[in-house]
């Protein structure tokens, strides 16, 4: 095969990692062709018309600025400055994510993400396929075939290469566990989630602050709200599966009128379709996927979810999925041999995913018990001082994961360096004036390295 007919790929999915890859290929001089199992969100609306926002944060951010899509984005994105806890008494306390207004995360609207994503991949020239579900695929012949939504019509098509970008119950995935062993592993949190909806206020503005993430962290269980720039929020129940409350004990409408009664006061005006939101929604179940090996030589390479499927409490699934195409789109860009770029991306990208999976189950704890513990306060105090007196050696980790684009692997290892250095320096004090600041301030500079910082 010559080298420009090979600069061909097929990507499965036109979700968000797909359409974006397919962008910045083809701005490569790559032909692509994306391959959907559902219709056209442009032509048909988006996913049963509920709004779904996500948090977009810098490595995203940062991808799709090299794809030309960040200006349409950011115009109707809506800036979440911190935390908002509610607290069970109907107390509320904003909790800054960053230092100032450039360290800020951004709710976008999901339908409105994909639509603007194929649109620039249109433009750019690359040619989407809706309605076509990967069915099979012949790896030896390089043949993929794909149904449309009944399965009446089928399509055989050849392709030189194979991207799943077609989520975390990836059929590509599937067809690969059938030519090598993956190393597959699924881990079930043994928590779900469910949606409801805070309208906006009478008047037609938001309920509440608007430019926030809002917590309501009760311990074993929180909800949390992200705003839509229609000026409502998506609201997340998340619940274990069993125990008291659970999805086994909170099963319809006065069930959760009571939950929320006990637990979540300050929010019961805001939901006013709080049972028929609970009883209509599907219950979400929450993962983590593990695979040790993601691609099939040169013919066969996963991404995004398909790859790393993780639980939501880093909101980084979509950030990791595009930072993902920018790597992959770099690899293949570099490296005209397809296999040996996919193996660099495997051996770049796998760590980091393990990385941000592992911080994400780690953020649950964090947001739904500890913003209320003291020990947790106390060394988060010292960790703000830290940060203004090092800034180029320590850097609070939240603030790695989402305001930098250091790899992820980096970002666990200085945070738990970091967590155990706050943990020493605050054991047997009660407040900060007992410290000893010239000897903390040399114990950082020995323990800590400067840090990879974006320029
Ligand atoms: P997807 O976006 O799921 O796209 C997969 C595409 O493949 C879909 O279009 C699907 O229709 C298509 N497809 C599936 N099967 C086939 C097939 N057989 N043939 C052809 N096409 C197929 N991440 C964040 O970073 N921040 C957040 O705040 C955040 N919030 C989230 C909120 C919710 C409710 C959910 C569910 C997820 C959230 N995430 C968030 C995670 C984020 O949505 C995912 O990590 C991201 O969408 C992964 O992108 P992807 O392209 O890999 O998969
Ligand atoms: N998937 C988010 C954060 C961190 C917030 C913090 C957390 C909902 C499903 Cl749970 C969650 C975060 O530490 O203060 N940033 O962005 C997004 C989150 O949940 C999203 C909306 C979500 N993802 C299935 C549900």
């Amino acid at each position: 095969m010559s080298h420009d007919a090979s600069r061909h790929i097929t990507i499965i999915g036109a979700g968000l990692a797909g359409a974006l890859l397919a962008t910045l290929l083809v701005q490569r001089g790559w032909r692509v062709d994306v391959y959907e199992k559902r219709g056209d969100p442009r032509v048909h609306g988006y996913g049963g018309g509920r709004s779904i926002n996500l948090a977009l944060a810098e490595r995203g951010l940062h991808a799709l600025r090299q794809a030309g899509g960040d200006d349409e984005v950011m115009a109707r994105a809506v800036m979440m400055r911190g935390r908002m806890v509610h607290f069970l008494d109907g107390r509320t306390d904003l909790q800054r994510y960053g230092r100032d207004d450039s360290e800020v995360i951004w709710s976008v609207n999901r339908g409105e993400l994909n639509i603007t994503l194929l649109n620039l991949a249109e433009q750019a020239g690359v040619r989407l396929h809706f309605y076509r579900s990967l069915d099979h695929v012949d790896f030896d012949g390089q043949v993929a075939t794909f149904a449309d939504e009944g399965g009446y019509d089928r399509v055989a098509v050849r392709f030189d290469a194979l991207v799943g970008a077609d989520g975390a119950g990836s059929a590509l995935r599937a067809a690969m566990r059938g030519q090598l062993e993956l190393g597959e592993r699924t881990e079930f949190l043994g928590h779900s989630y469910k949606e409801l909806e805070i309208p906006p206020a009478a008047d037609g503005s938001f309920r509440i602050e608007p430019n926030a993430l809002h917590i309501w962290p009760r311990g074993r269980y929180m909800c949390i709200a992200l705003p839509n720039d229609e000026q409502t929020f998506t609201v997340t129940l998340f619940l274990p599966n069993e125990g008291d409350p659970s999805f086994a004990t909170v099963r319809n409408g006065a069930d959760v009128r009571a939950l929320f009664e006990r637990d979540f006061a300050d929010a019961i005006p805001l939901i006013p379709a709080l049972e028929t939101d609970f009883e209509r929604n599907p219950t979400g179940l929450l993962a983590t996927l593990y695979l040790d090996r993601w691609h099939l030589d040169g013919r066969a390479v996963l991404l995004g979810d398909a790859a790393h499927a993780m639980v939501p409490f880093h909101g980084q699934g979509m950030n990791c999925a595009f930072e993902d195409c920018v790597a992959l789109a770099e690899h293949l860009d570099r490296t005209p041999d397809r296999a040996a770029a996919f193996a660099a991306f495997q051996a770049e990208r796998l760590p980091n995913a393990r990385a941000i999976q592992q911080m994400a189950l780690e953020n649950y704890l964090e947001m739904r018990d500890r913003v209320d513990d003291h020990d947790y306060l106390l060394q988060r105090a010292l960790e703000l001082q830290l940060a203004q007196r090092h800034p180029d050696r320590f850097m609070p980790r939240y603030s790695m994961v989402t305001f930098q684009r250091m790899p992820y692997a980096t970002a666990l290892d200085r945070g738990q360096r970091q967590r155990a250095l706050l943990v020493e320096l605050t054991a047997g004090h009660d407040t900060l004036d007992t410290l000893d600041w010239d000897a903390v301030d040399a114990t950082v500079r020995a323990r800590l390295e400067p840090l990879p910082l974006d320029a």
